[in-house]
């Protein structure tokens, strides 16, 4: 089954899943157990140009879009929804540079991010602004040729791994969202420090820690376009990878679903394999249609992304709660197909129910996509009248 992708992008896919079997599942298990970040990876990934897939080839990408990102994500999360966070998390940190930087800004940082040289992340939430993203506290104050920023941003992905992030900050209180302005910071600024890391129920491999601002001085030549723009950037970057957190789930779900059908094929009980009853086989049938359902949906929306439509909040929150509630509810069937087994450590299933929860919450909670969704829903109806 082709998905109607390009000759292109089933070679990306059949790539993207011989080095998820090859190299990312061996290492699955272990970096859950241990946290350990898989930098070995990071240079395999970069050796096959992953990082550059969605990045235009001026700056040294292949000139793909979303679509090539979803397919990479998907396929490595179907050995490691952890592991492929280091591709599709750096992704989320480059987005508000190609959408909000200035042609010098993107040529000064995208080639590094392309070749897979430099690991971005994305500081928009803190602690008291989650959900409520615009009620940030971090503030950025023009002080000559710098800004000077003040705040804390926490739960950032690929925090303390990454040498570069675009940071949403306030840089007039006054006006709102519309007084909020987006920064490239880099590792190493004065006053720019990591807090905790955090301890993570699943996706384990992946770096989450805070990113602290104490007087840092970031360079006036580093503020995205122009002033102002910050919440915006933040909101259309996040247009653009809600889908790969979606590729994330659905590749959850799918790598959950094959070992289930593996294992229910092999385990017997009452003389025969399990896999005969019709009571396993409705639960695979739901479970597959479900996984099917989700990927069509994903790749309309990635499709609809790179064809360079505007209208593309409500196909992407859609697609981010539709294959993120998919990917809960396959992991946590698959886990129960597993019965007593799946339970256990020992078994590689459970670690996909961990991995598959926070899909439902990162990127914007279930509860905000239906609210994206609703939102768009009624703007379409009034602009049709
Ligand atoms: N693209 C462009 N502009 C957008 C936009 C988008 N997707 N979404 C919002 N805006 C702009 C619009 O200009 C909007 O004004 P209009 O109402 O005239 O269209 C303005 O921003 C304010 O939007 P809104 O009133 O919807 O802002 P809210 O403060 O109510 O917040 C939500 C909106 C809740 C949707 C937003 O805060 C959000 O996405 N929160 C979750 C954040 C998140 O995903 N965090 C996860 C961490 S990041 S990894």
């Amino acid at each position: 089954m082709s998905d109607f992708l390009t000759d292109y992008q089933l070679e990306l896919q059949q790539l993207a899943r011989r080095i998820a079997e090859e190299k990312v599942r061996p290492r699955a298990a272990e970096c859950d157990r241990t946290g350990e970040f898989p930098w070995d990876l990071i240079k395999t990934f970069a050796d096959v140009g992953f990082y550059g897939v969605y990045i235009d080839e001026k700056y040294g990408g292949s000139g793909g879009g979303v679509m090539e990102l979803v397919i990479i994500t998907e396929e490595l999360s179907r050995a490691c929804g952890g592991i492929s966070l280091a591709v599709a998390a750096t992704a989320l940190g480059a987005f508000p540079i190609m959408l909000g930087g200035t042609d010098e800004q993107k040529d000064r940082w995208l080639p590094g991010i392309a070749a897979g040289k430099t690991l971005t992340g994305f500081g928009l939430t803190e602690p008291g602004a989650g959900s409520d993203a615009s009620n940030m506290k971090t503030t950025a104050v023009l002080d000559g040729d710098y800004y000077i920023l003040n705040g804390v941003k926490h739960f950032i992905t690929n925090a303390g791994v990454a040498k570069l992030y675009t940071v949403i900050a306030s840089t007039d209180p006054s006006k709102g969202i519309m007084g909020t302005s987006a920064f490239v910071v880099e590792e190493g600024m004065p006053g720019f420090s990591y807090g905790k890391e955090e301890d993570k129920m699943g996706i384990r491999a992946s770096m989450t820690r805070e990113l602290i601002f104490q007087d840092c001085k970031v360079p006036k030549g580093n503020l995205l376009g122009k002033p102002g723009r910050g919440f915006i950037n933040a909101m259309q970057t996040l247009d653009r990878s809600r889908p790969g957190v979606a590729a994330q789930a659905l590749g959850i779900a799918q790598g959950a679903f094959d070992l289930a059908v593996d294992y229910v094929r092999k385990r017997q009980q009452f003389g025969q394999s399990i896999a005969e009853f019709q009571g396993i086989q409705w639960m695979l049938a739901d479970l597959a249609t479900e996984i099917e359902s989700a990927r069509a949906l994903l790749y309309k929306t990635a499709r609809l992304i790179d064809s360079g439509a505007t209208n593309i909040s409500k196909f992407s929150a859609m697609s981010k709660l539709k294959c993120s509630d998919v990917a809960m509810r396959v992991t946590t069937d698959a886990v129960q197909l597993f019965g007593g087994y799946g339970y256990m450590r020992d078994y590689p299933i459970e670690k996909y129910m961990r991995d598959a929860k926070i899909t439902q919450i990162y990127e914007g909670t279930n509860q905000i996509q239906r609210m994206v969704i609703g939102k768009n829903l009624l703007k379409e109806a009034q602009q049709k009248g």
